[in-house]
């Protein structure tokens, strides 16, 4: 099968080679984009989204939510997954059929083959919120990679090193775009600078990310 004919809507594919080990696929998402934001709402209606603290007693900007068979959580006591959703004690809703799907097809066509995620953490940006520069590491399984599917208003995405110290790439991802980070860029740091205001049809005054891990 051409790689093209992975592209849900998109006749040319736009790979490009980031690093090694991560791979940008503009657009692979912009065919699915309100399917995933409907099944958003419903994961939403039963797991809203909040605001969590970091262990070192900041409240985050970005609001957050998860699904599937553990979610990823940060209080005072520390970051790390869990089954349930603290806001609610019930376990955080399944993660929808047509997440997983997309998220294992942009894998392979990263060259990720396999790829089964069991976690999806749901990020939400007003304009202004933002991520500072962080690792992903709270995951059992680093060899697996993580897979980032940008819907709505665009963001300023800053890649590091493997060093907090290391210089930072900034790369532009609009709503659509997909990127699949495995190998040596597994570890590395990474973060979103403040996003601009604006307004985008599928979602309205914000971003959405949503992050496929392998977590257990
Ligand atoms: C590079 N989210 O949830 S996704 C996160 O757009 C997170 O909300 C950002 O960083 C967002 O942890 C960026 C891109 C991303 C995700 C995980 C990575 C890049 C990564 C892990 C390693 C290296
Ligand atoms: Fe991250």
């Amino acid at each position: 099968m051409p790689l093209g004919d992975l592209f849900a809507g998109k006749a040319t594919p736009a790979v490009e080679n980031l690093a090694p080990g991560a791979v940008l696929l503009r657009g692979f998402a912009a065919g699915k984009a309100a399917e995933m934001m409907a099944a958003l709402e419903r994961v939403v209606a039963a797991a809203p989204f909040r605001r969590m603290t970091t262990p070192g007693g900041y409240v985050m900007s970005v609001e957050m939510t998860n699904c599937g068979q553990v979610g990823w959580v940060t209080d005072r006591r520390g970051y790390r997954y869990q089954v349930t959703d603290p806001a609610t004690g019930k376990p955080w809703p399944a993660m929808p059929p047509e997440f997983a799907r997309l998220a294992a097809r942009a894998a392979g066509a990263g060259g990720y083959e396999g790829f089964v995620p069991d976690a999806c953490l749901v990020n939400r940006y007003e304009p202004g919120a933002r991520l500072s520069l962080h690792q992903d590491k709270d995951e059992r399984d680093f060899d697996a990679p993580i897979v980032s599917v940008s819907l709505g208003l665009p963001a300023v995405f800053l890649f590091g090193g493997a060093r907090r110290s290391d210089p930072t790439r900034k790369i532009r991802l609009e709503s659509g775009d997909i990127v699949v980070w495995g190998g040596p860029t597994r570890l590395f740091f990474h973060g979103i600078a403040p996003v601009a205001d604006g307004e985008h049809p599928l979602t309205g005054r914000c971003r959405i990310n949503l992050t496929f891990r392998k977590a257990l």
